[in-house]
C-alpha cells in the first residue's frame, strides 16, 4: 500500500475506535510517542516500588507487612506488562532500561519524594494510587491494543491499592493524637506532589494535543487533575483531616473545586533530577540491575543450551 493509503487506513481505525495492533501500519511519530509514554510508565511502576519497599521491614503488623509486600509485587508486575507492551513497538527491554539509567527516559516525579513515616504508606495508597487510577482508567481505552489491555488489569489492582491506603489513613485518623498528627503530616507532604503527577498545565503540555488526536490520551492533564481534586476534597472529609491548600473551595458556578497555585518550579526541579530522592532512586535501580546480571546471563545460557539441544534432536529426526 502507498504511504497515503496506509495513513488513511490508520486514521479510519482511530476515527472508528478500532484498536491499532502491533503488526498494523502506524505513523512513526505514533510509534515513538507510545514508546515514550509506555516505557516511562513502566519505569514509574518499577521505580515506584522503592519508596514503599522502604517500609516492608517496618510495617506495624504481620497483616500490614503481607499487604505491603503484595502491593509492591503488584507494581513489579505492572512494570513488566508495560515493558512487554512497549516491546511490541520494536524496542528492546535492554534499550528501555538503558534509557532510564542514562537519564534519557523519565519516570514519574512522585517517586522522588521520601517516605518518612508509616502514614506515608497510607498517603501513597490513597493519593498516589488515586491519582494513578484517575489517569489510567481512560488509558484502558487507549488506541493501541497492547497498552489498553495491560491497563485493564493494572487498574483493577491500583483500585485495591487505593482502598488499602485509605484504610491505613482511616485507622490512623481514629487513633491517638500522635497517630492523627502523623496522618495529617503525611497528607500534607504528599498532596501537592500528587497534584503534580498529572503533568504540566494543558497550555504547557507539548504532547497532549497530538496524543488526544491519536486517542492515546482521552483527557487532558488539567481535566484529570481537576477530577482528582474534586474526589479528594470530598474523601478527606471522611478522614476528618485537611488538604494543605487554603484556596481549596467549592465553586458553585464551575461545579468543581478551585485550588491554589501549583509550584511548577518544584516540579521542574524534580524532573531535572534535583528532587529530594532522584539520585538515591537511580542509584538503587542501577545497583539492582547490576546485581541481577548473573540471572540474565544464566537465563540466556539456559535458552542457548535448550535451542542447541532442540536443533540436535531435530537433526536426529531428519
Ligand atoms: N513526572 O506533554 P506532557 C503509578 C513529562 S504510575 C515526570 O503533558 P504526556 C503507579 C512528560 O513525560 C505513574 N515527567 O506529556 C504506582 C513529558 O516529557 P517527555 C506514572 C512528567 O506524556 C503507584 C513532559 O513532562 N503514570 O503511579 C510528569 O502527554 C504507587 C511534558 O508533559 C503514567 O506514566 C510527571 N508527573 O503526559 C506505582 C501514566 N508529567 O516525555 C507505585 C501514563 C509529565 O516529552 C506506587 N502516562 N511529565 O520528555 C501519561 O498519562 C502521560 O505520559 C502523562 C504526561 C500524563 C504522565
Amino acid at each position: 500500500m502507498s504511504a497515503p493509503a496506509n495513513e488513511a487506513v490508520f486514521q479510519d481505525k482511530i476515527d472508528q475506535d478500532i484498536r491499532i495492533e502491533p503488526k498494523d501500519w502506524m505513523p512513526e511519530a505514533y510509534r515513538k510517542t507510545l514508546i515514550r509514554q509506555i516505557s516511562q510508565h513502566a519505569h514509574s511502576e518499577i521505580v515506584g516500588m522503592l519508596p514503599e519497599a522502604n517500609w516492608i521491614t517496618r510495617a506495624p503488623s504481620l497483616k500490614r507487612k503481607a499487604t505491603l509486600i503484595a502491593k509492591v509485587q503488584d507494581e513489579a508486575g505492572h512494570g513488566l506488562y508495560l515493558y512487554a507492551a512497549a516491546e511490541t513497538l520494536d524496542i528492546s527491554r535492554d534499550e528501555m532500561i538503558g534509557q532510564l539509567h542514562s537519564g534519557k527516559a523519565k519516570y514519574s516525579s512522585i517517586f522522588n519524594y521520601p517516605t518518612l513515616t508509616w502514614a506515608d504508606m497510607g498517603a501513597i495508597g490513597w493519593l498516589v494510587d488515586g491519582a494513578a487510577i484517575m489517569n489510567q482508567v481512560p488509558l484502558c481505552r487507549a488506541s493501541y491494543g497492547p497498552y489498553a489491555r495491560a491497563m485493564v488489569r493494572i487498574c483493577k489492582e491500583e483500585s485495591f491499592h487505593q482502598r488499602q491506603g485509605f484504610e491505613i489513613l482511616l485507622v490512623l485518623s481514629r487513633g491517638s493524637e500522635a497517630q492523627r498528627r502523623m496522618c495529617q503530616d503525611a497528607i500534607d507532604r504528599w498532596w501537592w506532589p500528587s497534584v503534580m503527577m498529572f503533568g504540566p498545565n494543558d497550555d504547557a503540555s507539548p504532547n497532549t494535543a497530538q496524543s488526544m488526536r491519536w486517542k492515546i490520551k482521552r483527557f487532558t492533564n488539567d481535566e484529570l487533575r481537576q477530577r482528582f481534586v474534586d474526589v479528594s476534597a470530598e474523601q478527606i472529609k471522611l478522614l476528618g483531616m485537611t488538604l494543605p491548600d487554603p484556596a481549596l473551595v467549592w465553586n458553585e458556578t464551575r461545579q468543581h473545586y478551585d485550588h491554589g497555585p501549583i509550584d511548577w518550579e518544584e516540579f521542574r526541579n524534580v524532573l531535572n533530577g534535583n528532587g529530594p530522592c532522584n539520585k538515591e532512586r537511580m542509584a538503587a535501580r542501577v545497583q539492582a540491575h547490576a546485581d541481577g546480571a548473573w540471572v540474565r546471563e544464566a537465563a540466556l545460557e539456559h535458552s542457548r543450551k535448550n535451542a542447541a539441544r532442540q536443533s540436535v534432536q531435530l537433526e536426529g529426526v531428519a
